[in-house]
């Protein structure tokens, strides 16, 4: 018998996690579910994108001042409408909207939960066929249930995330979701149109081989990560010799086999850049949550990630982000980093 026929479907995974917690409603199973059926219609359109006509620029330039995708903007939409149409969202903050996003209905405000998202991170990569992924991140409404969600719901920091997930539109689709009990991982069968629970209890090797880094940012960086990116490429960086360097321009690309390897991936201030280029509610964070759950450690160079407050939804963060013993070996470099917690 195939394997996958004693396999377990994300929707079977999340209701069967409802019986260890009595007074659960299920909604958050009810939002997994919605952002499934997002990602497998965006998954759709990435297979088929050159046929699609939805490869290259849509025209505009977002908040970030980035030129904006037509597969961003495609994303975007889908998963707006998916979640907008279920009852388990009260509203979202997109990498693509300026203004949070509330789903202003009787159903909607009745939801406890928000949700923060990179709907395609790695938007460069959509027209030369390389993975991308979309980022996800959610709270517990902080505002009153009942009333629409406010500001507030959305600038908590990382630490009150209740899920964070990604999903990888790679050589397959793969969507990977840390609760606090852990991180799994679902590799979609796109003839059945479902997601198998493929990467059960996932834990990140406390050292790997691998560092990513955009290494034409080298000369802009501070001296002391300097020399710790030339501690990365010595003989010395481990007993294998010195880690190769994998940069995908991918974040969720990056950190996915990170994950599943062992690696340290950093996107630091560089010039013109004093905050680096991620963005922390929906990006930095959702990444951190899950990476720490799976046993590493991420931190913005001076305090751990997850305890960084928000200001504003769109804020951006320096990122140093991977396995528990790299990450040490980054703090003996920058040793005001706190990759101890
Ligand atoms: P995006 O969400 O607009 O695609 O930007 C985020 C991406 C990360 O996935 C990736 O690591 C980084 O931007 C690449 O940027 P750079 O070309 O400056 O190295
Ligand atoms: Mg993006």
């Amino acid at each position: 018998m195939p394997r996958y026929h004693n396999l377990i479907t994300l929707d079977e995974f999340t209701i069967q996690q409802l019986r260890l917690f009595p007074h659960a409603t299920g909604e958050l199973s009810g939002l997994l579910r919605g952002i499934g059926l997002a990602a497998k219609r965006v998954n759709l359109e990435v297979n088929k994108a050159a046929l699609a006509d939805i490869l290259g620029a849509e025209g505009s330039i977002n908040i970030q001042g980035e030129v904006v995708q037509k597969l961003d903007v495609y994303a975007n939409n889908v998963f707006i409408n998916v979640l907008r149409s279920g009852i388990n969202c009260a509203g979202i903050v997109s990498e693509e909207n300026e203004e949070m996003v509330v789903f202003d209905d009787a159903k909607s405000n009745q939801s406890k939960y928000v949700l923060l998202m990179d709907p395609i991170d790695g938007s460069g990569n959509i027209d030369i066929n390389i993975s991308i992924g979309s980022i996800f991140s959610v709270y517990r409404r902080v505002s009153d249930l009942g009333k629409p969600a406010k500001l507030e719901d959305f600038l908590q920091p990382g630490i009150k995330q209740v899920a964070a997930g990604y999903v990888i539109y790679g050589s397959s689709t793969i969507l990977v979701y840390a609760t606090r009990r852990g991180v799994n991982g679902f590799t979609l069968d796109t003839a059945i149109g479902e997601f198998y629970l493929s990467h059960p209890n996932l834990k990140m090797p406390p050292h790997g081989l691998f560092y990513s880094f955009d290494n034409r940012y080298y000369n802009q960086v501070d001296q002391k990560l300097k020399n710790y990116v030339d501690f990365c490429i010595s003989t010395t960086a481990n007993k294998n010799g010195p880690y190769s360097n994998r940069y995908y321009g991918c974040m969720v690309a990056d950190i996915h086999r990170n994950l599943l390897k062992g690696g340290i991936f950093f996107y630091p201030q560089v010039t013109g850049k004093p905050n680096g280029k991620l963005r922390l509610c929906y990006e930095c964070n959702p990444m951190a949550f899950i990476t720490e759950v799976a046993g590493g450690n991420a931190t913005d160079g001076k305090q751990r990630i997850l305890d960084i407050q928000p200001e504003h939804i769109h804020q951006r963060s320096p990122l140093f982000i991977g396995s528990k013993e790299m990450m040490e070996d980054l703090q003996r470099f920058l040793p005001s980093a706190k990759v101890k917690f």
